[in-house]
């Protein structure tokens, strides 16, 4: 190998008198980019006091024009210290950045001179900024010579990326968010874009109420996505394709393809359209999506008479073993009707990551090999002698769930992840573990010193985080930004590429990894993006190649591709898009053991293993635990009611989750949510769930669809903790931790004695107590030496449990309430019930909202915004209170 790892000393800067990689700023206004979702929303930050950021939606960002979600708005929560990692750890003991970077080098050295360079991976992640991503492929695939890096984008957007590279010969968004502005109909299938990507939502919202848009949702489940939708076609999940094709037919029946647009820019099969003709007709499609056909009838007419249609889809669709199938299906109808390429229609997979994008774009999948080439002959020797590389890897590298496998099997040997959280979000992730445990050597890099994966670090690594990152980001479409830091790292925490940009150091490739800031890295991306292209690849950004540290220091948002389609030109040899011809599989059948199909997803204000979100007492309130939806029929069946703790069997494995019964369900489908992990539950672990099953030209797992049951869990108390420190080890059967105002709330059920379960949860301070054993109850509070609440546990086998408000304003109150109200968990003159937090920016709660839309006979989302001032902010909840307005009309009517 070219140098050899542990040599000459380490260039590293990372001593206490170094001078901080980026300058703090404070009392300015500084514009970057959101952490969170796709959409890519511009945020004005302003430093307002020692790791305190205050929040704006950046008016001048033209993908959200000042909007922000709860998400976005409620970053401010998360910029504290708690939980971070702040120096290199290894074996669990803090550690030199020097020495540990040593490590690592050497043992991904001594790994691939004993075992090849397919012995070792990196597993990576859509939260990395570009120039983090750029470095991370370039020395795997160019200087280790293996394409064993793999990112969290496999879990995904893989099946968009498949779906389209077949269509178009290039994996590239065919849309913008404008898109959306000019479209007359959007159809979202499988994205609940209300929760997941809200400012595109909004951006929906106001297409309708400016040009009347209409919205068609696809989705099994009936989501807040659905409140404002002209249509919600809640059909079997999996047959999309049907669906896709039943449309198709239809268009074609219906005269409304575009033949010269076929003719001049489609490649079709030769018998495409003869095995469409078999059973696609409306009865059958009907049928097999178990749709009324009166609403199909409806959505294709309407599609049919509307061609300026935005098809948006995102996880209902990617992520499924036929992911890449259905992604052509919805391709293959717009490039049938000419729907592409035009203002206002396009099928568009939004992304999920902030990143994800810029992932795409250098070539982290290991199905890619660097700027949107693959790994074709031609494209190894250009990327080689571009990065005068010693051997450029040849052949993809295995993809995440194979990635995983390997290591279990002991072919992988040495794991490098980086800001993504595999133990939890990985389907099997039982075996994921197995595979983290016996892997010989483990590196993570995280900016939390905790999760789930990290216990199975060898080596940590601090990398810096949102507000401490500088580099850039691209979104959905296809828009890259600047996120810019706000505040000087903290203890000792790094950028990613500064870290990768070490350990090549430390490897031997000094010179192919000089770079001293992320403006050198963009630049080089830039050029690569543009060496010999010639027009092959629409993803060029030469005009960034050389952009000076100055220009990248002060970039506004540009995007790449302009109107990618609009000349009909796509990136094939012969310059012509694929109709690809995609058949309805049949389903699984349900088997006896099995009766129920387990879909997972996500929650509106917590982002996936909610390292970041769950720092947020506010962003908390809107699901304090994880839950499984059932459908009542399902739930009856099973004895089951609401606010039951149910577990959740699948072949896979188990966990338990709280009951909420749903007529929002399909029967014989129930929904759990991605985001609980270990560190804040004994329950609700979705990622143990799902099977390790993958769609063959993608690679990416079917999270929606797995064969589950469900029976209730016999416990014998229930109870809760409200304390203001965290508990660290909670032993009852079933907890979960949440964020509460100025502490923590423990959910709590077991067993067997209680007592000798939660006993630790009391300590220190005065405590008051009173025990009701014939209902085997026990209620004790602890005041602390100001006399002020520091801790309350209830605890009922037979009867109620006071409401959690009161007693979490009592944590921070200025006045200590008595005894007897402490253990009544209630004020001696009752307060009005808000029930549970709706608008997490004003703190309204849903019995405020029901009372205010009946007693005013409010009748629109405005009229309760002006009444209570909910939804007004981010906007987040207007979806749920068009329900609650919807439902309160409904009781009135009863
Ligand atoms: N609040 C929040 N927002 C996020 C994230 C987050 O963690 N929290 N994560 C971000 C990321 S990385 C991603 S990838 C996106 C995901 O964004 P989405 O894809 O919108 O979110 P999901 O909840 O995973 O799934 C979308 C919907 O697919 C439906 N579905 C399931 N099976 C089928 C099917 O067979 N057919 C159809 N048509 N639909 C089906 C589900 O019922 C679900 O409502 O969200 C991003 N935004
Ligand atoms: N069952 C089921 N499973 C799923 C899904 C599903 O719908 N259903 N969705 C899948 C999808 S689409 C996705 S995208 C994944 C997401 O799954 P993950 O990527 O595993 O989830 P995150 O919690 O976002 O993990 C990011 C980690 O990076 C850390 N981090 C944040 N910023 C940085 C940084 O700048 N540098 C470094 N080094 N670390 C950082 C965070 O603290 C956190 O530990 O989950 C997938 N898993
Ligand atoms: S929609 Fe919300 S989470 Fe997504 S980028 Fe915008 S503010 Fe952030
Ligand atoms: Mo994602």
């Amino acid at each position: 190998m070219a140098g050899g790892a542990g040599g000459g000393p380490v260039a590293t800067r990372a001593n206490a008198s170094d001078p901080p990689l980026t300058p703090p700023a404070s009392g300015r206004a500084i514009k970057t980019t959101c952490a969170y979702c796709g959409v890519g929303c511009g945020i004005k930050a302003t430093v307002t006091g020692e790791r305190e950021v205050a929040i704006a939606g950046d008016t001048e960002h033209p993908a959200n024009r000042g909007k922000l979600c709860s998400k976005g708005t409620h970053l401010g929560e998360t910029v504290g210290l708690e939980g971070r990692l702040l120096y290199p750890e290894i074996t669990g003991r803090r550690a030199s950045w020097d020495k540990a970077i040593r490590q690592v080098a050497r043992t991904f050295a001594e790994t691939i001179e004993r075992h090849g360079p397919d012995s070792v991976a990196f597993y990576v992640s859509g939260q990395l900024l570009t120039e983090d991503y750029y470095v991370a492929n370039k020395l795997m695939k160019g200087f280790i010579g293996s394409a064993n890096i793999d990112t969290n984008s496999r879990l995904c957007m893989s099946s968009a990326v498949a779906g389209y590279t077949r269509a178009f010969g290039e994996d590239v968004v065919p849309a913008t968010y404008e898109d959306i502005d000019e479209a007359d109909l959007v159809v979202l299938v499988g994205s609940n874009t209300a929760w997941c990507h809200p400012v595109v939502y909004q951006r929906i919202m106001a297409a309708r109420l400016l040009r009347g848009t209409q919205v068609v949702v696809i989705d099994p489940r009936r989501t807040e996505t659905c409140e404002e939708a002209d249509l919600h076609l809640q059909l079997r999940p999996g047959t999309d394709v049907a669906l896709m094709n039943g449309l198709l037919a239809y268009c074609r029946d219906a005269g409304v393809l575009d033949e010269a647009f076929l003719a001049e820019h489609v490649a079709t099969p030769d018998s495409f359209w003869s095995a469409l003709g078999e059973g696609n007709d409306l009865w059958s499609t009907a049928r097999t999506c178990d749709i009324a056909p009166v609403d199909l009838k409806r959505f294709f007419e309407l599609f049919a008479a509307t061609p300026r249609t935005v098809t948006l889809f995102s996880q209902g669709i990617n992520q499924s073993i036929r992911g890449t199938d259905q992604v052509n299906a919805i391709v293959n109808v717009h490039l049938a009707t000419g729907r592409i390429g035009k203002p206002g229609a396009a099928p568009f997979s939004i992304t999920g990551q902030p990143n994800a994008m810029g992932g795409r774009e250098v070539g982290g999948l290991a199905s890619t090999l660097a700027a949107h080439r693959d790994f074709a002959p031609e494209n190894v020797a250009e990327v080689k002698r571009f990065w005068a590389a010693p051997r450029v890897a040849d052949k993809p590298g295995l993809k995440a769930v194979d990635l995983f496998r390997s290591i279990r099997e002991g072919r992988v040997k040495a794991l490098w992840v980086m800001a993504t959280n595999p133990a939890v979000s990985l389907p099997d992730a039982a075996q994921v573990r197995e595979a983290l445990a016996l892997c010989p050597f483990v590196v993570v890099s995280d900016c939390m010193a905790d999760t789930d994966t990290s216990r199975f670090a060898d080596v940590k690594l601090p990398a810096v985080g949102w507000g401490e990152k500088d580099g850039t980001v691209t979104n959905s479409e296809r828009l890259i930004s600047r996120q810019r830091a706000l505040m000087a790292a903290p203890g000792e925490a790094r950028p990613d590429w500064w870290i990768v940009t070490q350990v090549a150091r430390a490897m031997g490739w000094r010179d192919a990894f000089g770079y001293e800031n992320a403006a050198d890295i963009y630049r080089e991306h830039a050029r690569l993006s543009a060496y010999r292209n010639e027009g092959r690849r629409k993803f060029d950004i030469g005009f960034h190649a050389a952009i000076t540290n100055r220009e990248y220091e002060a970039m506004e948002p540009v995007s790449w591709g302009g109107a990618p389609f609009s000349e009909g030109r796509f990136s094939t040899p012969d310059g012509k898009a694929r109709l690809v011809a995609v058949e309805q599989r049949v389903l699984d059948e349900r088997l006896p053991k099995w009766p129920l199909t387990l879909n997972t997803g996500r929650y509106r204000d917590q982002w996936h293993t909610m390292t970041r979100t769950g720092l947020s007492p506010r962003l908390s309130q809107h699901r304090r635990e994880p839950l499984v939806e059932i459908h009542f029929r399902d739930a009856e069946e099973q004895g089951i009611g609401d606010g039951d703790l149910v577990r959740v069997a699948t072949p896979q494995g188990e966990s338990v989750f709280r009951a909420a019964l749903s007529e929002g369900q399909r029967q014989g489908e129930i929904f759990t949510p991605i985001h609980w992990t270990d560190r804040q539950s004994s329950g609700g672990r979705t990622g143990l769930l799902p099977r390790p099953l993958v769609d063959p030209h993608s690679g990416q797992p079917g999270f929606k669809s797995t064969p589950a049951r469900i029976e209730k869990l016999a416990v014998e108390w229930r109870g809760f903790l409200i304390a203001r420190e965290v508990p660290e080890q909670v032993r009852a059967d079933y907890f979960t931790k949440v964020r509460v105002g100025q502490g923590w709330l423990v959910e709590l059920a077991g067993s067997g004695d209680p007592d000798a379960q939660l006993g630790n949860l009391l300590a220190g301070g005065q405590r008051i107590e009173s025990l009701d054993r014939a209902r085997g109850g026990w209620r004790a509070a602890v005041l602390d030496k100001g006399g002020r609440l520091s801790a309350a546990l209830f605890v009922s086998r037979a009867g109620r449990l006071p409401d959690r408000e009161w007693l979490i304003t009592q944590l921070s109150a200025h006045e200590t309430p008595s005894s007897v109200e402490l253990l009544a968990g209630r004020p001696a003159i009752p307060q009005p019930d808000r029930g549970p937090i709706v608008c997490v920016c004003f703190d309204v709660g849903m019995k405020t909202i029901v009372q205010a839309i009946a007693s005013q006979s409010l009748v629109s989302v405005e009229a309760v915004g002006k009444a209570l001032s909910a939804g007004t902010n981010c906007g987040s909840c207007k979806p749920a209170i068009q329900r609650l307005i919807g439902e309160t009309k409904e009781a009135a009517h009863a």
